[in-house]
């Protein structure tokens, strides 16, 4: 880490754009730590986490809060503009770009490595246009057409998450026989749609989805089988931050505690996950997840 002085929050050197001119020379992909379980940072420009879509200051507390990640140990920056939440509604690809492309671009310049959360291949073409290197696609089977062609074509890093579609319903798909093997050859499906565009095996990172078309026992299961799942020959990326299933395992009298009170869990689910091989966690609070893949990795030697 170089430059914490200009960190935010830490002196009078707050601005954004003096962020953005202080910190560190872009790095690449390839230059990731390859002897550790990478941390991928979560930053939602939406309208519920930075005022109301669009603005200066918007893009400036997004591109403030992405760098702090960047300075506590993110390795990525996962930048998405639409909530998936189960009451969120969808918003057109064009209020997406304008939330999340001048972010991304700010990001970049910063040297910060940036992936794109987008189920849009409009958006995610005009995000790796402005140096996204990563596309993290949580749309499992109801992926957009054109995506396993820009895919193919860019060379970008992909993220394959498995979700029977429809990703914001609460939806009954969540009823499996066996969910690993159905969410492996699941998987498996999809990815042949994107070999068939020209997608080469080490662009993909497989996801298992937490959550996503599933319930609590179904994550858990999952998270046991992170194995199985490094099986298939990709990198494997787990996202369990402060989702549902934390809550309800910590719950007080009945009910899940709330989102803020499940990083402690998240933490746990980071060491496991990085002591059963993930590639990366993708978590919210990402100073606790950085130290614990550190643990792991001295621990394991
Ligand atoms: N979860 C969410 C959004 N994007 N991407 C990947 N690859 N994996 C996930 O589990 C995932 C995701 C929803 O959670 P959030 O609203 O807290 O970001």
């Amino acid at each position: 880490m170089d430059s914490l002085a200009a960190a935010p929050g830490t002196g009078p050197a707050t601005s954004p754009l003096r962020l953005v001119r202080s910190v560190r020379a872009p790095r690449r992909f390839e230059e990731l730590p390859d002897g550790r379980t990478l941390v991928m940072g979560i930053l939602n420009v939406t309208p519920d986490s930075f005022s109301d879509g669009g603005s200066f200051e918007e893009t400036g507390a997004a591109v403030d809060a992405g760098l702090k990640m960047h300075y506590e140990g993110a390795d990525i920056i996962d930048v998405g503009g639409e909530s998936t939440r189960p009451d969120s509604v969808r918003v057109s690809p064009e209020e997406e770009q304008a939330r999340i492309l001048p972010v991304v671009r700010a990001l970049v310049k910063a040297g910060v490595l940036v992936s794109v959360d987008t189920m849009n291949a409009s958006t995610a073409e005009k995000a790796i246009a402005a140096g996204a290197v990563l596309i993290n696609d949580v749309s499992g089977m109801d992926v957009d057409p054109q995506m396993p062609e820009l895919i193919a074509r860019t060379g970008v890093h992909y993220v394959l998450m498995h979700s029977r579609g429809a990703v914001r319903s609460r939806d009954p798909k969540a009823s499996y026989e066996s969910v690993v093997d159905e969410v492996i050859s699941e998987l498996s499906r999809i990815r042949e749609g994107f070999y068939a565009a020209g997608v080469s095996p080490e662009q993909i990172i497989i996801d298992p989805g937490l959550g996503f078309s599933k319930d609590g026992e179904a994550n858990w299961e999952l998270l046991r089988s992170l194995d199985q799942l490094n099986g298939l020959g990709h990198r494997v990326l787990v996202g369990a931050s402060r989702k549902r299933f934390l809550g309800t395992l910590l719950a007080t009298e009945g009910r899940p505690v709330p989102p803020r009170e499940r990083d402690d869990a998240t933490t746990a689910v980071t060491a496991l996950a990085a002591f059963s091989n993930a590639w990366c966690v993708r978590v919210h609070n990402v100073s606790p997840s950085a130290a614990a893949v550190k643990t792991t990795a001295a621990w394991k030697g």
